[in-house]
């Protein structure tokens, strides 16, 4: 009873998550393996939480006793039920560390001699984007599609954070340092830059406008902006 109870409610579980889109639709080129591991996590995470559940209410049902307040005898040394408590979860932390080292990699470095190169300061309440390739200094951060974007984040008072949802990657911006973060835009569009990180009283109004372009929209911007 249990066993199938557990089985049918995980394997619906992990449906959900393999298939269900819980995220905003992505737009960069780091986004789907981090959302491949995002699936992995939530249901291996499911698989537990139902496993869990399911034993605890069937032991508050079954196992209840309306009037023994004495505690329990206490039990030790079962040792096949350690080992499988310790090498269980130890098999899926390893797992999920080779999973995240390939994620890292496939989210790294691509293309460096195509970089758009990009300087981001963040301050109590907004962003600044300047494009040193280009000399323009811009409110909005305006991208061409399919081109690795390099964006070296700083902040000029306290700890900021810059993360746009779409694209999924996110980074500090913290003063006094310089932290870089990699992302390739694929889908053109309009997106925004939120503020990831508590930073005062605005914090919630703290966001910019992300345009992703066509390369040739993009060139076109550019001449504008030095006009
Ligand atoms: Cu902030």
């Amino acid at each position: 009873m249990v066993a199938i109870t557990v089985a049918i409610l995980s394997a619906m579980v992990v449906a959900i998550f393999l298939n269900a889109n819980f995220t905003p639709a992505p737009a960069s080129a780091q986004a789907e393996p981090i959302d491949r591991l995002l699936r992995i996590l939530f249901s291996i995470g499911g698989v537990i939480f139902v496993l869990c559940l399911v034993l605890l209410i069937y032991s508050v049902i079954v196992f209840r006793h309306p009037r023994d307040t004495e505690e329990g005898p206490p039990l030790e040394g079962n040792y096949r039920l350690e080992l499988t408590w310790t090498l269980i979860p130890l098999a899926i932390v390893l797992v999920l560390a080779v999973q995240g080292a390939a994620v890292l990699k496939d989210i790294g470095r691509a293309d460096p001699k195509n970089e758009l190169e990009i300087k981001v300061t963040a301050f109590q309440w907004a962003w600044r984007f300047e494009y040193p390739q280009y000399g323009i200094t811009s409110g909005e951060l305006r991208l061409p599609v399919n081109r690795p974007v390099l964006l070296k984040l700083t902040s000029l008072d306290v700890i900021h954070a810059f993360w746009v949802p779409q694209f999924r990657v996110k980074q500090d911006a913290v003063p006094g340092m310089e932290k870089e973060l990699l992302v390739t835009p694929t889908r053109v569009g309009s997106y925004k830059a939120w503020c990831n990180q508590l930073c005062g009283l605005a914090h919630a109004a703290m966001q910019a406008p992300v345009i992703v372009v066509e390369p040739e929209d993009f060139e076109l911007w550019v001449k504008e902006q030095r006009s």
